[in-house]
This record gives C-alpha cells, structure tokens and sequence, in this order.
C-alpha cells in the first residue's frame, strides 16, 4: 500500500491536498487517531497535528516537520510515515505504531509552506513583516528561547535567512509549538525535527560546538544505529551522525534544543534527509520513496537502541 488514492507519493502536494488527506486518515482510523491543532499562524491558518495511539500513556514520539518551506521532502515523508504508522502489516512497523503514542505535525510552517508552493519555491522562513525592513519572515528555528542568538548562531538581519526574530517567540508559530509541547511535557520523551538536505542526524547541541550534553554518547550510540540501518538498505545512502555544531554549524535557538534543554528530554535529534546537494531542496519526486524508505530503516534502528539504553 505505497500509493494509495489520489494523494500518494509520487509527487510532492501543497497543503490544502495534505489537509484533505489527512482529514481522509482520521476519517478512515477514528479509534487510534485524533487530531489536534498547535495554533495559529501568522497568517491566520490552523497548524494541524495527528495523534496516533494504541491505548493511553505509551511512551511519546513528537515529529516536528517542514518548519522550513522549501523542504518539502520532510512533510512528504511524514504524511507517508503517518500512513505506515496505520497500514503497515510488518511486525516492526506494527510495534512501532502499537508502542508509541505518535504526535505528528506534517507542516509546521503553514505560510511559508503555501508561499513555497506559490510565490518561491526556495522560501525558508516564516512569512510575518518586520516593523523595521521590508524584508519578511524569521527563521522558525532561531525562534526558540534557548541560548538566543548566542554564539552568532543566528542573524539579527531581517533580510537574512536565519534571521532569529526580535526577540524569543517573536512568531506566532515557534510560541504556539512551545506552549502545546509544554502542555504536552509529560507524553513524550522522544523529539524529532525533519529538515532538509545534507543526509545528517544531528543531536544538541547546536548553539555551542565546545558543550556537548551529558549523554552525547549515548546519542552518538543511537546515530550509528540509525545510520547503519540507512547504509544497509538496497540504495547504500550515507548518513553522518553527531552534534549540530560539530557536523554542521553552530545555530543557536532551535527546537530540537529547546526542547532538550528547557523540557528536559534525553533524546532529541534533527534529521537531515536527502540528498546532499546534487537537487538539494528540489529533491525529485521520484526520490521521495526511497528517502521514506531510509527514514522508517532510521526510524526502527534509533527507537531500538533508544530503548536499549
Ligand atoms: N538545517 C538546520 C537549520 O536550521 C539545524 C540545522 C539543526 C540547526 C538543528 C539547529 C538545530 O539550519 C536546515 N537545513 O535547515
Ligand atoms: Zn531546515
């Protein structure tokens, strides 16, 4: 069941189509699904979620996706995630689904996901003016209230693309995520933020490339399982593991920090999917498959070792 009705995954879709797929999901499973909503945007649009449960107070799962616009493989591969989740019939994925409660935000970044899909293919940020520039949007992953704008990992320039906001919360949309994952503290204990591209798992810190958390080794432990498990598939992909400072850049104020900081969770990891830059953000569709492939491989793998920890 790779393709089912009209959505599938043979082309990337904007987010009415993603919206009524959805819909179509809590219509067909009502009894082990529920929706939910973060807020509001910006521009007034709802930030959708799917809760996915066998039964009450199984250890939590949230998967962040496409805060970033133009990465639109991270909200393909989550809607395809989510539909394995419900009809996959492989005893892993089916422990997967039946041992977790799943909380999953397809598009997080609602405005600038549709501006990506209308206006420009390559926008990051999100789409609210600034008082002092005709520049718009803020990087929703500089927004958050963890190490901000320290260590120049982020940009005070409005015209920037990793412009961090006047100020922590700044955007409605980084301020409604933090407040439902707050409400939401203590059902879940796993974070995961879906970006695009560079073929990476990257683990905090990312707004120091000298701290490193208590349990990095353990997250170095859960990265070479999770990118064993990629190698090992049919396409041979390369994925490289470790800090977000230390593999990438320093880049300060992100989720996936925020959360390992403030809300005081062990794992929290940002996947960078494919490719590493041959298309880049413009990953063809036909390499959407392959890329879910590789991510429920990683996915199965990080749970695994997480639990063996
Ligand atoms: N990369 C991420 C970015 O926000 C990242 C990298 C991950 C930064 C985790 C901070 C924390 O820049 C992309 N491609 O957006
Ligand atoms: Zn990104």
């Amino acid at each position: 069941n790779r393709d089912s009705g009209t959505f599938g995954w043979k082309r990337y879709h904007e987010l009415a189509e993603i919206e009524a797929w959805l819909d179509e999901i809590l219509a067909t499973f009502p009894s082990v699904t529920e929706s939910f909503s973060i807020g509001q945007s910006y521009e007034g649009r709802n930030i959708r979620g799917i809760k996915i449960s066998h039964g009450s107070n199984k250890p939590g799962i949230f998967i962040e996706s496409n805060i970033h616009a133009r990465e639109w493989i991270t909200s393909a591969s989550a809607t395809w995630f989510i539909n394995e989740l419900l009809t996959s019939q492989t005893t892993e994925v089916r422990n997967l689904a039946e041992n977790y409660d799943w909380y999953i935000v397809p598009v997080f970044n609602v405005d600038g996901f549709e501006y990506s899909h209308r206006q420009n293919r390559l926008w990051r940020k999100t789409r609210q003016p600034h008082a002092t520039s005709s520049c718009i949007g803020v990087d929703g992953n500089r927004n958050f209230n963890s190490h901000w704008m320290e260590n120049n990992g982020a940009s005070s320039d409005p015209c920037s693309e990793t412009f961090a906001g006047e100020s922590p919360w700044s955007e409605p949309e980084s301020k409604a995520l933090s407040e439902y994952l707050t409400s939401i503290k203590d059902k879940f204990s796993v974070y995961l933020s879906f970006h695009s591209y560079g073929q990476w798992l990257l683990s905090p810190y990312g707004h120091s490339e000298v701290e490193y958390p208590e349990n990095y080794d353990d997250l170095q432990e859960i990265g070479a399982a999770f990118a064993g498990a990629i190698k090992n598939l049919v396409y041979g992909t390369d994925y490289v593991y470790g800090s977000t400072a230390s593999v990438l850049y320093v880049a300060s104020g992100s989720s996936v920090d925020w959360v390992f900081n403030e809300l005081d969770k062990k794992v929290g990891f940002t996947i960078e999917f494919r490719d590493k830059g041959n298309f880049g953000f413009v990953l063809p569709p036909a390499q959407i498959l392959p890329n879910c492939d590789e991510l429920m491989a990683g996915m199965v793998a990080l749970i695994d070792k997480t639990n063996q920890l």
